[in-house]
């Protein structure tokens, strides 16, 4: 009796932690009392002041608006303190270039960081609103389409906790990741347009106005010293605008910057057509240059070769090198004779994936042509300083700009690119005499109908550092992709495997769990995640371990509530939480849990009394608008839920729910309750991961394929804490390498058959019924990610899971253990690793200069 009444206590406080917040503030200044008047104090002067808004007229809208602006301008002083003493210590800096930075909501994450997560609810709730309404109004920043960008966004809150001098780089997109609605089981797109009640947390800079240049041509003359001089002219500018979003580390005075780019036309444009009397001209034009920054291309792993993308991508890199170089010259002193002998000791710039690679061009460039350095010196200077990192080797996904294309946007880069490769091709044509096969797989310009740029080669060409973002992809890429290189520059190649910020994805996330293990252990973990190994110890313990299922529980039961409300169907929280959210793609798999689900249904239609655990299946995630089969999956999977949920045979045994607009904050909602973690894909397809690490981070189980991390989750955890199952990536490989039948598995297997028999017939829609057979035909015919290769083995272990599933209390230690092992995958593991490894840049603590 007595743990138990020991364990009700605890759970009325559990409880009253998940309302009112996190423990109190780390560094209380003033008085927690005073901190809140002072907050509230704050807050209406922003109502009055900055919105002309009453307690009479004030909207929830503006209360958020308010609350934002409070917050930041308490990041204010420490922002410009961490800039000023980045020049005062002349310290070297790194820039990370990324197309993509998947935020969310920067409102909680900023409380969390600046611990006045506790004070700020006070005040707001004395103030007569609730937090979780407050905190709803924002919207996501969903500056990107999955795991890199959302990568790059850990990264930065990581880099600011370990106070390392870094800035973020990419472009302000007016309109990020569209709106998923799902309309008759259909996936529709609306605009995200995200700004349209501003944005609290940036601060425009138009005094950092950059022009980029586009289009043109490029002319030669020889200068006074006799030299080859090149002049890119008759081009057409874009200005290119700042915006800077401050990135504050955790409770520790940093404040970095995260500056966004965004493209105006310039006044010279407009003028030209004024001139010439034509107005509308001039209007129309101007709106066409403004799309530079309209958009984010919302394909996730698909290269698309659009000409509006490349100008992305130069856009962003031109203004960002412009930026990058006129801060360095303003440490450098007049009278240096080489004023840019020094810039790889100050200067790390990343390259998140291909995208930004137009840098290393841009960088001779200016040297070249601006600078009137040598192409030699400016070499060595371009290779110190970019490193590189690959996401993907899906051959779909890798950058391949047409010549002529590249050539028209921009010529005078198309010329040093063929410069670079020309170099580069006569060093390997000295080292590996007359390997014309090698020279073609190695040159930056694949040969062919149509000429093409690869941007991999010219990244790992002019970069000193190229990785990978796990263990197995770093192989596969040393291996296979990019064999060529390894060969020649082994001592470039290096793993970082990938990792995820436990402030926002354990802390804010999931404040309850946040909260008892806290209790337990302490607040270390915050920014030591190997301190979860403390936890170990406690996984058997009974008492423990109930407060572990509850916090699980009340979080399953705030997710079925939010279903219950949204896609009407009530799911029960006692059943096991099975979900796979992600992008939606094909080789993510999310048809072989749809085969799982059709046999699951099968089963208990066949045998109403049979012993399976009940289940609930939770599929999330956005599919590119014009990948017409990933869309078609989608349909699927809503049709199957339709007919599932209505059957009355299933009862609660299995339900099956597809939740709209999966996002940053979808996914802070539905990773606290999950019990298991769907990461199926194909072994070799996916680099890494990162929602696998998320799912672990907050108790789920995984089951998993032996692809990207899943591999160093299993090593951590143990073989016993996790299901993995199906074919390994050489057994993949050979399996291709045979001849894969698709069919041989459609033949033995009589579970598979009728389900896809269901599919293809049209069980699932009766209206149409031919509409799921391209998806079957598809995977009779080809099935390129081996579906069918491993649905045995997945169903098998599914079993499994249902089986430990049914066993509370081991279902549990595994739970704990899984946790308790997560240490390995914080992103301020990785990032250290990028810091010491590859950028060599150190952490700057920052004291206050007027030493408060
Ligand atoms: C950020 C923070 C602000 C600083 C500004 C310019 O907006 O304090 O003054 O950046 O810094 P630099 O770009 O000149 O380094």
């Amino acid at each position: 009796m007595k743990p138990k009444q020991k364990g009700n206590g605890r759970k009325a406080a559990l409880k009253e932690r998940t309302t009112v917040g996190q423990r109190p503030a780390f560094r209380p200044a003033v008085s927690q009392d005073k901190e809140v008047a002072q907050l509230k104090d704050s807050f209406a002067n922003h109502l009055k002041y900055s919105l002309a808004k009453d307690e009479y007229s004030a909207t929830r809208l503006d209360c958020y608006t308010s609350v934002a602006l409070t917050i930041r301008d308490r990041l204010i002083r420490q922002w410009i303190e961490t800039q000023q003493a980045y020049y005062k210590k002349d310290v070297k800096r790194v820039y990370y270039l990324s197309l993509e930075f998947l935020i969310g909501r920067t409102l909680g994450n900023s409380l969390i960081n600046l611990g006045l997560l506790d004070s700020t609810h006070r005040a707001v709730h004395d103030l007569g609103y609730r937090m979780e309404d407050i905190r709803e109004m924002e919207f996501d920043a969903g500056l990107g389409n999955g795991g890199l960008g959302r990568l790059a966004a850990c990264f930065m809150d990581s880099l600011a906790t370990l106070q390392i001098p870094a800035y973020g780089y990419g472009i302000r997109y007016e309109y990020g990741i569209f709106f998923q609605k799902i309309i008759d089981g259909y996936q529709v797109e609306t605009a995200d347009n995200w700004l349209r009640y501003g944005n609290p947390w940036e601060i425009e800079r138009p005094e950092f106005l950059y022009i980029v240049r586009f289009y043109g041509r490029v002319e030669q003359h020889h200068d006074e010293h006799g030299s080859l001089r090149h002049q890119w002219v008759d081009t057409r500018d874009v200005a290119a605008v700042a915006f800077d979003t401050p990135i504050p580390g955790f409770r520790n005075n940093t404040v970095n910057t995260m500056r966004l780019w965004s493209a105006k036309s310039t006044r010279e444009f407009d003028l030209e057509y004024f001139n010439h009397g034509d107005y509308e001209r001039a209007v129309s034009d101007k709106a066409q240059t403004e799309t530079i920054s309209k958009v984010l291309y919302p394909n996730d792993n698909v290269f698309e070769g659009k000409e509006l993308r490349l100008k992305q991508e130069y856009f962003f890199v031109s203004a960002t090198i412009q930026d990058i170089i006129r801060r360095y010259k303003k440490t450098q002193t007049a009278s240096s004779p080489h004023p840019f002998a020094a810039f790889p000791d100050k200067v790390a710039i990343h390259l998140n994936d291909t995208h930004p690679a137009i840098g290393i061009s841009e960088l001779m460039r200016i040297f070249l042509d601006i600078e009137g350095i040598g192409w030699d010196d400016a070499w060595d200077l371009t290779v110190r300083t970019f490193g590189y990192t690959n996401h993907t080797i899906l051959p779909e996904a890798l950058e391949k700009w047409p010549v002529t294309l590249f050539e028209r946007v921009l010529p005078r880069h198309m010329q040093i690119i063929f410069e670079i490769n020309r170099r580069f091709l006569d060093q390997i044509n000295v080292r590996f005499p007359n390997d014309v096969d090698r020279l073609r797989r190695m040159s930056v310009i694949e040969e062919g109908y149509e000429k093409r740029v690869r941007m991999a080669n010219l990244s790992i060409i002019g970069s000193h550092s190229v990785n990978g973002v796990s263990a197995l992809h770093s192989d596969i890429l040393k291996a296979g992709l990019f064999r060529d290189f390894y060969e020649i520059w082994p001592e470039r190649f290096s793993n970082k495997t990938n990792g995820i910020t436990q402030r926002r994805w354990l802390m804010l996330c999931n404040p309850g769990l946040a909260g008892l293990i806290t209790d337990r252990i302490g607040e270390a973990w915050t920014t030591d995640l190997y301190a979860l190994r403390k936890l170990r110890q406690y996984a058997k313990d009974p008492v423990f371990r109930d407060d572990w299922r509850e916090v699980k529980h009340r979080n399953k039961r705030r997710l079925a509530g939010y279903i219950a409300e949204k896609i009407r169907v009530r799911v029960d929280p006692d059943s096991l939480f099975d979900c796979h959210v992600k992008r939606m793609h094909e080789y993510k798999r999310q048809l072989l849990n749809v085969l799982h689900v059709v046999s699951l249904y099968n089963r208990i239609k066949a045998d109403p009394s049979a012993d399976v655990v009940p289940r609930t299946v939770i599929f999330a995630g956005k599919a590119a608008p014009g990948y017409h089969t990933a869309k078609l999956i989608i349909k699927l999977i809503n049709s199957i839920a339709d007919v599932v949920n209505s059957d009355p045979y299933i009862k609660d045994l299995l339900k099956v729910v597809f939740i709209s607009n999966y996002s940053v904050s979808m996914a802070a909602k539905i990773i606290p309750a999950a019990d298991l973690s769907e990461q199926i894909s194909t072994a070799g397809t996916e680099a890494s991961g990162t929602g696998n690490m998320k799912f672990a981070l907050n108790g789920a189980l995984t089951v998993g394929t032996l692809d990207g991390a899943n591999i160093e989750i299993m090593d951590e955890v143990g073989e016993e804490n996790i299901f993995i199952f199906g074919h390994t990536a050489a057994e993949i490989e050979s399996l291709r390498q045979q001849g894969y039948d698709p069919g041989k598995y459609y033949g033995e297997n009589p579970d598979l058959r009728l389900a896809l028999d269901m599919i293809a017939g049209g069980y699932f829609c009766r209206t149409h019924p031919e509409l799921f057979r391209p998806v079957v035909d598809s995977l009779l015919r080809h099935d390129p990610y081996m579906v069918l290769a491993d649905f045995a083995p997945y169903v098998a272990c599914q079993e499994k899971v249902g089986v430990t599933y049914k066993d509370k209390d081991l279902w549990t230690r595994k739970s704990i253990l899984n946790v308790a092992n997560m240490g390995f995958f914080s992103a301020d593991r990785t990032v250290k690793e990028y810091a010491d490894g590859i950028w060599g840049v150190k952490s700057l603590p920052i004291t206050f200069s007027d030493g408060k």
